[in-house]
């Protein structure tokens, strides 16, 4: 899926996050550092390019970039009118996720990623990755961070809509299948809906 922020605060928390998921991914794959030296070797002008991969034209053209800075930390790329933010990747992995993500979908990662019961956003957010994502699977469920032992299992171009759901009572499956959409953390408060559908192709 993906994790992180807007504001301030959440910039800085976004920054830090990055950072983490990053050293958690290179600690945890041989190939997670490839992943972090792939994006560390981009100019920002690539990590711009990747950032705005992530959603249609018609969202990343007027967002927000985020991009890491030569400390990791992030810094604004350019300034949005939007209300969405992209970023040029989410977990560390050997390939690059980016995600751009509504402000709904902006407190929600944010309380994610600083540890909070809840996420606190008000209304759904939207969240999305045309490039496809990472998970990590163990013992037979996705788990909502990386750990040792854990297997990171690709996700296709897919778009988020950041809500509770649950899957026994709507009746969405609480994993990927062929219908392409699912219920990712079931049961827990970030329980959200996958949708397997290629944002580039939402007009
Ligand atoms: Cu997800």
């Amino acid at each position: 899926m993906m994790k992180r922020l807007l504001i301030a605060i959440g910039i800085v928390a976004l920054a830090f996050s990055f950072t983490l998921s990053l050293d958690a991914a290179e600690k945890e794959k041989g190939g997670g550092k490839k992943g972090k030296k792939g994006i560390k070797e981009m100019s920002q002008k690539q990590l711009v390019k990747l950032a705005l991969s992530a959603a249609p034209g018609h969202i990343s053209k007027d967002a927000t970039i985020m991009v890491p800075g030569a400390d990791g930390k992030m810094v604004e790329a350019k300034k949005g009118t939007n209300g969405f933010t992209c970023i040029p990747d989410v977990d560390g992995m050997p390939v690059p996720d980016p995600i751009c993500y509504d402000e709904q979908s902006g407190k929600w990662i944010n309380d994610l990623m600083s540890g909070a019961p809840n996420p606190t956003n008000t209304a759904p957010g939207v969240a999305y990755m045309a490039r496809g994502g990472w998970h990590f699977e163990k013992d037979g469920k996705i788990l909502m961070k990386n750990e040792a032992g854990a297997t990171p299992i690709e996700e296709p171009p897919h778009w988020m809509l950041l809500w509770p759901l649950d899957s026994k009572t709507s009746g969405i499956p609480s994993m990927p299948n062929k219908l392409g959409t699912y219920v990712m953390w079931d049961g827990t408060p970030y329980a959200h809906l996958m949708v397997y559908q290629d944002p580039k192709k939402i007009k």
